[in-house]
């Protein structure tokens, strides 16, 4: 299908609560899926959890549940946390569910049919936290790359996948599509990973039991990397219409840690199950603490992303996240930018550009929007294809840049005209054009603060459809517009 667009999240590891990784994640994916809504896309929008492996077994034996009591359990908070942070998601996939697992089977046998699985002993150094095997030279002091804790050394029968097989494929793949990996510094990464030797990939266990039987041999489970990265398919139920429809997937979102896993091993096994391959994996940076920390669970400085959003409005946490930290590079969290954002940004400039609209509407036409010509030079402030150029390149703060540079313009216009000294036609034109522009601030605003976008949408008695409103010739004159009351109240530090 054409005009689809079919995004992912990671699917995250509910072995402790969500972070606030997790949640900026789901809020960079919820931007572009409501983006591409506007840009009338019939959107997918895919999120979950991750819920085998060694794990979760042993966070559930830790909490006293079983596994799946266990995740039954974890799997709710990250739901409570996609409603609080507003994530449009389509779908929410956990890989207990029983149409999963089918896939997964299906997928496995399919491979190994082929001759691309094959049995074998994997003796080698494993992370549980990672869920990872790491060769010799992958661990640092003899400890696992990430989370700095010794390796267990697993010795067991195993299955193991022709990874090596594939790797050709994969370096032309890269190679023949731009945008495959993005940001560029993180393709140059794979690529240079590449020119070592690959080495099969195990893709089996025999030591515990909380994974997803392998079809041709009970006694073992299926790797739960093979096991998640299938989700993105039985996502959209693989190999039906929605399948057909929606696959292959336009944007893959994740972290940096797992580019290796979303690209050489995902791709090779879509290769080897000969199914297309996604057409962007998008890495987005990490989210540290102030002293530039990595946040992490295993490292215990978590923000937690559902207390931050019963704390603050949650439009400015998702403003204050995604016009802060440039989309692919790094960033902190700091409370004190978040509020200060809030109460210039956000408070001042918009909220006031709003209120200030309204309630000269009110004041002089007793709130019906006045008939009037559009004042060309204000519109022209607002750079609308440089705003989608930004989008189209995942520049995401940049476009909220120019779009919040457009509500600064607003408001020098209303400082400069003065209405209140203006009667009759001129008058008439000044509100006109500035409700105008409220409406395309609303539209423009939706994929990074719904709420608000609806709020304004509401007070202008619209609704927010199609980028193609904004500033379209179907005119609001006519229109019975309302005060919102205070969009963003100003927080007193
Ligand atoms: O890796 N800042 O799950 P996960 C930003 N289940 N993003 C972060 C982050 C941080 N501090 N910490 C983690 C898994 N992430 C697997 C994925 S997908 C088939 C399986 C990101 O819960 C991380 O990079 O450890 C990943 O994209 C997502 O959060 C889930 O991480």
């Amino acid at each position: 299908m054409q005009n689809k667009f079919y995004i992912t999240t990671a699917i995250d590891y509910p072995s402790s609560n969500p972070h606030l990784g997790h949640a900026y994640e789901k809020l960079c994916a919820d931007v572009l899926a409501r983006w591409n809504r506007l840009l009338g896309k019939q959107v997918f929008f895919l999120t979950g959890t991750d819920e085998h492996g060694l794990k979760i077994m042993r966070a559930a034996q830790k909490a006293g549940l079983t596994p799946q009591a266990f995740v039954d359990r974890q799997s709710e908070k990250f739901k409570e946390l996609c409603s609080l942070w507003n994530i449009s998601y389509d779908r929410f996939i956990r890989t207990t569910e029983k149409q999963h697992i089918k896939v997964a089977q299906q997928i496995f046998k399919k491979i190994y049919e082929k001759g691309d699985i094959y049995l074998g002993t994997y003796t080698g150094k494993y992370c549980a936290d990672c869920e990872t095997f790491y060769t010799e030279k992958d661990l640092i002091d003899g400890k696992c790359p990430v989370h700095g804790k010794e390796c267990e050394l697993v010795s067991e029968e195993s299955y193991f996948f022709r990874l090596s097989k594939y790797k050709e494929k994969v370096i032309e793949y890269i190679e023949k599509n731009d945008l495959s990996i993005w940001p560029a510094g993180k393709k140059e990464e794979i690529k240079n990973r590449l020119k070592q030797d690959l080495l099969d990939l195990s893709v089996s266990r025999t030591s515990f039991d909380w994974g997803i039987p392998v079809p041709i041999n009970p006694k073992h489970v299926q790797y739960v990397w093979i096991d998640a990265l299938i989700n993105y398919i039985s996502g959209v139920d693989y190999p039906n219409e929605q399948f057909k429809k929606f696959w292959p997937a336009d944007v893959h979102l994740i972290g940096k840690d797992i580019v290796w896993h979303h690209t050489v091993i995902w791709w090779s096994i879509l290769m080897a199950a000969n199914i297309e391959l996604p057409k962007t994996v998008l890495v987005h940076g990490f989210i540290q603490t102030e002293s530039g920390e990595k946040m992490s669970k295993s490292k215990g400085n978590v923000i937690d992303p559902i207390e931050l959003a019963k704390n603050y409005n949650i439009d400015s946490i998702r403003y204050y996240l995604i016009r802060e930290i440039p989309f692919g590079e790094d960033g902190y969290f700091s409370e004190e930018k978040l509020i200060e954002r809030h109460n210039t940004e956000l408070a001042n400039d918009l909220g006031n550009l709003v209120n200030r609209t309204l309630a000269m509407t009110e004041r002089y036409f007793s709130g019906v929007v006045p008939a009037g010509s559009l004042d060309v030079e204000l519109k022209e402030k607002l750079n609308l294809e440089k705003v989608k150029q930004h989008m189209q390149k995942f520049e995401l703060h940049l476009a909220l840049a120019e779009i919040m540079s457009f509500v600064k313009a607003c408001n020098q216009y209303i400082n400069e005209k003065e209405p209140w000294k203006k009667q009759g036609k001129e008058l008439s034109d000044i509100i006109y054009t500035l409700v105008e522009a409220l409406r395309a601030i609303a539209i423009l605003l939706h994929a990074f603060m719904p709420a608000s976008s609806e709020k304004i949408a509401n007070a202008l008695s619209i609704e927010v459809k199609s980028i193609e409103d904004v500033f379209s010739e179907k005119g609001l004159a006519g229109k019975k517009v309302t005060k919102p009351g205070i969009l963003f109240q100003k927080i007193n530090r």
